[in-house]
């Protein structure tokens, strides 16, 4: 189907949808506007001539046509994104991470990195004091190009030695940081210069050598962009930095003994706290994930699309084996990158799929747990006199484990208000924060117009309006279900 053919089926879709009064009082403030986004019933379809959306029988903008598998196109394998080579790597981004500044000292790029006791808040007015960098946790990440030479003078803030190891990279010995094995502590208010030339290409990072430091949450991002833009060209390149924590009901210290591990973060939030990726309909996107638990595994999944794994945390991988999936397990101190044509508008969950890492503490206690009229704290506070358990609710506690859904979260009206008060979140549907958990996060997946709405603009956006309008412009509007209007 040609693009003009496309556009006039979404354009019938939206009269259809207009005549029922689907699209009705979208926006807030806006109720007569039938077509209330933009007021362009079309959606922004890419239509120069120059621009090949169907590649090989693979289309940049539907989803589901892998088509033959030797082809360079199969599955979007080797579709390029809309950015050119020659405008260089498209800059990393990782959501909720600030970048490290640096100065230029001759041919050398001098970065200042600081280990330091950090409150680093998980949800919004959830505090939690963890050890980081420069004030954050995860540190600050560090981008470079292949062949760059760096200078990082680290200065201990801690109150105890620390090391510091640069993960991956082909450096002198003794710049390493190994404890002991290559070099002597930095101590408490000392500093230490480690200068090296970046042989290498990939997802780099740099933590603590000191073990309990690393599972306190001592880790950041070390991107080394290669000299030539990989083929084909991404739009995108997004960060997601895994980590768990072991932090009791009453606590804000993290247990980094622990052997289990109750809060989990990515890029330092924790779902719904977790800032989405946003992205334009029809872009080529990487993801780097890194998962730096301190012992457990991810397998991490999309929703909507398929992806390739196109390198992990050593270099790209030959295209030749990159491989298709829409899961993928990344181990603990791995890094994976994933590559893919974003062409299924809407809002894809991202996330871990084991299922005590997909919630935090916003779940109250089910089955047997439940207790009759009780705090958490009260019981942990005595352990020898738990309170009863109630099993007296309903008739369905006759079915044997019966609870096991959620019975409701912690979630105050200023947290919804933190959760709702970022861009990256406008407009997606009333209920979202209730199924963004732990370890999730959402890549969102707009047409031209939305993204600007989203991203650039000050336009007041309705809850769930972004949402409908995609269902309307690519879905089955007469299928849809308006999320219940709730507090959130
Ligand atoms: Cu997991």
């Amino acid at each position: 189907m040609s693009n003009t053919e496309q556009r006039r089926g979404f354009l019938k879709a939206g009269s259809i949808a207009a005549a029922t009064g689907f699209v009705s009082n979208l926006l807030g403030g806006n109720a007569a506007a039938q077509h209330p986004i933009l007021n362009s019933p079309s959606p922004t379809l890419p239509d120069s001539p120059t621009l090949n959306s169907e590649y090989d029988g693979f289309s940049r903008f539907k989803p589901s046509r892998g088509l033959d598998p030797d082809s360079d196109y199969y599955i979007g394998k080797l579709v390029p994104g809309f950015r050119k080579a020659s405008d260089g790597p498209a800059p990393f981004e990782a959501p909720d991470v600030p970048k490290m500044p640096y100065k230029m000292d001759g041919g050398v790029k001098v970065f200042e990195l600081v280990p330091m006791a950090v409150e680093q808040e998980f949800h919004p007015g959830v505090k939690m004091n963890v050890y980081g960098y420069n004030g954050s946790m995860p540190g600050p990440t560090i981008e470079v190009t292949q062949g760059d030479r760096v200078r990082i003078i680290v200065t201990n803030e801690l109150p105890e030695d620390t090391f510091m190891h640069w993960h991956g990279f082909e450096l002198p010995v003794q710049y390493d940081g190994a404890a002991t094995l290559t070099q002597n502590p930095i101590k408490p208010g000392k500093t230490k210069v480690f200068e090296f030339d970046i042989h290498e290409e990939g997802t780099f990072f740099y933590h603590s050598h000191v073990a309990m430091q690393e599972a306190f949450g001592q880790v950041g991002w070390f991107i080394v962009h290669p000299k030539k833009v990989f083929g084909p060209p991404v739009d995108r390149d997004f960060g997601l930095l895994f980590q768990n924590f072991h932090i009791p009901p009453t606590h804000t210290i993290s247990d980094s003994w622990a052997m289990d591990w109750n809060w989990h973060t990515i890029n330092g939030k924790s779902g719904p706290y977790t800032t989405p990726l946003v992205c334009k309909h029809g872009e080529r996107v990487r993801v780097r994930l890194l998962n730096f638990s301190p012992m457990q595994h991810h397998p991490v999944h999309l929703h909507g699309h398929t992806f390739w794994v196109t390198g992990h945390e050593g270099a790209r991988i030959p295209k030749s084996a990159w491989v298709p999936r829409n899961n993928e397990l990344v181990g603990v101190a791995q890094a994976s990158c994933f590559e893919l044509i974003a062409n299924n508008p809407g809002d894809w969950i991202f996330h871990c799929h084991m299922v005590h890492h997909m919630m935090n503490h916003m779940v109250k206690q089910v089955g047997p747990r439940i207790r009759d009229d009780a705090s958490v704290d009260q019981y942990l506070a005595n352990l020898s006199s738990r309170p009863q358990v109630d099993a007296s609710r309903s008739a369905k506690f006759d079915v044997p484990g019966y609870p096991q859904k959620m019975q409701g979260m912690e979630m105050s009206s200023d947290f919804m208000k933190a959760i709702w008060s970022r861009k990256e979140v406008r407009g997606m549907r009333a209920n979202y924060p209730m199924s963004v958990k732990g370890l999730m996060t959402v890549l969102r997946v707009l047409p031209d117009d939305l993204y600007d709405l989203v991203m650039n603009s000050d336009q007041d956006v309705e809850k769930g309006a972004v949402f409908a309008e995609i269902v309307r412009r690519f879905g089955d509007p007469s299928k849809y279900e308006a999320a219940p209007k709730m507090m959130m």
